[in-house]
């Protein structure tokens, strides 16, 4: 499967790893978009955050607690956590991943 987070989760492509637990991996979003902006994906391959809470809830549940891990070291109690899900709210690439905004004041509701 040709999926660039797969790609990365393997150590074929570069990237900046924070953190990574048994089933995630965390690292920074290259076009970041607060002081601190990591993504984080489950070392297997799923489209979407609704797909990978129904076929492995334990790695969803990780996730969440992965960025909350990060976030901690990171220094911050107020963060933003993100899954865009199609490509019309966002998401433009389909191997799960949550977002993790920090650093910044935050608007709502999103654009
Ligand atoms: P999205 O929710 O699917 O739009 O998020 C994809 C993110 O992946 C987006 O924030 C990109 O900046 C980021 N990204 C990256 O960090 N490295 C890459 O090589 C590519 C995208 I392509």
């Amino acid at each position: 499967m040709d999926c660039l987070f797969c790609k990365i989760v393997a150590g074929e492509i570069p990237a900046e790893i924070v953190h990574t637990t048994e089933r995630t991996v965390a690292f920074r979003d290259l076009n970041a978009q607060a002081p601190t902006h990591v993504l984080i994906v489950p070392k297997d391959h799923y489209a979407n955050a609704a797909e990978l809470a129904a076929g492995d809830p334990v790695a969803s549940a990780e996730l969440v607690t992965t960025a909350a891990a990060v976030a901690t070291a990171e220094g911050y109690d107020d963060y933003r956590l993100v899954f865009n899900t199609g490509a019309g709210a966002g998401q433009s690439v389909f191997h799960t991943h949550l977002h993790l905004l920090a650093g910044r004041p935050f608007g709502w509701p999103p654009g």
